[in-house]
């Protein structure tokens, strides 16, 4: 049985990730690319923030890029893009998903907000520094544990590359992994990736 899949996405914003991880996936999509769609009625049919990406898998919505991804791994086990449920290797995926949204991805979307996302009179400026220390922090971490391995979970490319891929390239589009080697040899090779659909 196929599974119906609709995907709300817009260009490089975060949808990205859930179209590359379709792609690796092979698995058929509707895609509804639409901007204006952000904060509108119907969108907040699928996504109660308005947000994008969102999805309809089979019906039911989902949103959150991370567990978008995830789930579409999930169905097509035979890709290998992802550890199932119960091992250690999903245990880390888990991990690195978790660390990846809270750890840097929170301070580059809060820089992002603080700088032209948000309305001038609402935007704080002085956290920027802020963010690019605690970005620095946790992209430390990530950078040692690539240090002897190409990728984040069981030394091959998985869907966990492609959600911390994408934290880590808005990252470098910031200027804040220039003191982080592994991670940008880690970029290069996600680049060469013919579904990938970051851009530098
Ligand atoms: N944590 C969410 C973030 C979603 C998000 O903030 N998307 C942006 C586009 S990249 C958006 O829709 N922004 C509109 C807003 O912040 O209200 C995810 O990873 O899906």
């Amino acid at each position: 049985m196929t599974t119906e899949i609709i995907l709300y996405e817009f260009g490089p914003t975060r949808s990205a990730r859930c179209r590359w991880t379709l792609l690796e996936a092979g698995l058929d999509f509707e895609s509804i690319e639409d901007q204006s769609l952000i904060h509108s009625d119907r969108l907040k049919e699928v996504h109660p923030l308005g947000k994008l990406p969102a999805a309809v898998i089979d019906g039911r919505p989902l949103f959150e890029s991370s567990a978008i991804c995830t789930c579409f791994a999930d169905l097509v086990p035979e890709r290998n893009l992802i550890a199932p449920a119960g091992t250690w290797e999903r245990a880390l995926h888990d991990q690195w998903t978790s660390f990846g949204m809270t750890e840097l991805e929170a301070h580059v979307w809060s820089t992002a907000r603080n700088t032209f996302v948000l309305p001038e009179e609402e935007r704080l400026p002085d956290i920027i520094g802020q963010n690019a220390v605690a970005f620095g922090q946790a992209g430390a971490v990530l950078d040692n544990a690539l240090k002897d391995s190409d990728y984040l979970v069981g030394n091959r490319f998985s869907v966990t590359d492609i959600i911390l891929g994408y934290t880590v390239n808005w990252g470098n589009r910031l200027g804040l992994i220039e003191s982080f080697p592994n991670l940008q040899r880690y970029l290069d090779r996600l680049f060469e990736r013919p579904h990938c659909t970051m851009t530098r």
